[in-house]
């Protein structure tokens, strides 16, 4: 059973109830793109900073990286079982058969027994070696019941704690709960104050799926500068907080926890000071008020092509929820 924990000032640290019974760390630290900085940014997040809860995917390709910071931190003194490690099941492995070696590989790399979240990184399987956009052939039909059979397997086998999906629509998400013996406690999905996706959220609170933003920040290069946001700017200056800090709490204050990836020790530590204030609520509903809503990750460079399908559009992609 995990305790409460603390960071390094003393901070009470908070976490969510996931439906599996499990709970959750609220803040964690994102590490896609990370490569081989991942080993200092994770110990530096768990022994500096006071995190315990870190995301990864085989899709990132830093799971050792990861592996091995977890590990220095747990020669440091932290204990796994205050620990919330989360990878996941990337589209070229999406077939029922994949599920389990794949979780045994990546438990090899992370050096750990068991996950305690599995996610589908995307609801669409890709052929080995796709191209991005893909060319003719290379999305494939995904079974989604099967993977998910497989998925409840490891749960079976405490292998891994919870299982959950990531970049799923309603629709998806309807069907996945209509053979599912054992509930996505989680849903990952892009969450931040230019893409709120409220009907999102909405849905996964009243079906008990808790959901994790990702991109909470707006995302890296290429993504949306959130941080240089005059909303954002002139709250965090009047809360006394940096632009980062104001993104995290509010997602925190939507109910979500959140994974701001950083590989600069000083952001990652501020970015998990957020848990002693509140953002006030006519600043919440500013931030929750900004215009131009837009999805950095839409997936169109991996999933979409337009001549030959099945998906011919993000809309597509999306089941034209949006
Ligand atoms: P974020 O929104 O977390 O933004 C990360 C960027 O913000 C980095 O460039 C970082 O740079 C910078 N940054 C971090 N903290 C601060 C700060 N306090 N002030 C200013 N800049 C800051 O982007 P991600 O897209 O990486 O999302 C976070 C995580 O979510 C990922 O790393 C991954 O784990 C997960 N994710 C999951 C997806 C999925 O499909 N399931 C899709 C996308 C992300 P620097 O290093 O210089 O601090
Ligand atoms: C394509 C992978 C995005 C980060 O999860």
């Amino acid at each position: 059973m995990a305790h409460d924990t603390f960071t390094p000032e003393g901070q009470k640290t908070e976490s969510f109830r996931l439906s599996s019974g499990h709970k959750i760390p609220a803040v964690g630290l994102g590490t896609w793109r990370s490569g081989s900085e991942a080993t200092h940014a994770v110990f530096t997040a768990l022994v500096e900073g006071g995190y315990r809860h870190i995301d990864t995917a085989w899709e990132y390709g830093d799971q050792t990286e990861v592996g091995q910071g977890i590990k220095r931190a747990m020669h440091a003194g932290i204990e796994r079982r205050d620990l919330f490690v989360t990878s996941k099941l990337w589209c070229t492995e999406l077939s029922p058969g994949r599920v389990r070696p794949v979780l045994q590989h990546t438990l090899q790399e992370l050096q750990l027994e068991y996950l305690d979240l599995f996610l589908i990184h995307w609801p669409f399987r890709l052929r080995g070696g796709a191209s991005k956009p893909p060319k003719e052939g290379d999305v494939l039909d995904f079974d989604m019941e099967g993977v998910w059979r497989e998925m409840e397997k490891l749960v079976k086998d405490n292998l891994v704690r919870s299982i959950g999906v990531c970049n799923f629509t309603i629709t998806k998400l309807y069907k996945l709960l209509e053979f599912a013996e054992v509930k996505p406690s989680v849903c990952q999905m892009e969450m931040h104050p230019g893409w709120r996706n409220d009907q999102m959220l909405e849905f996964c609170k009243m079906n008990e799926i808790h959901v994790t933003a990702y991109s909470p920040l707006g995302s890296q290069e290429g993504g949306r500068d959130l941080i240089h946001d005059q909303t954002v700017d002139r709250i965090a200056k009047k809360l006394n907080k940096t632009p980062g800090q104001v993104l995290v709490k509010w997602g925190l204050q939507r109910g979500t926890s959140v994974i701001p990836m950083s590989l600069n020790p000083e952001r990652i530590k501020e970015n998990i000071k957020v848990f002693d204030w509140e953002i006030p609520e006519q600043d919440f509903k500013a931030l929750s008020s900004i215009p131009d809503q837009k999805r950095v990750m839409d997936g169109e460079d991996i999933f979409v092509n337009k001549t030959e399908g099945p998906f011919r559009s993000v809309a597509d992609l999306w089941d034209r929820e949006d």
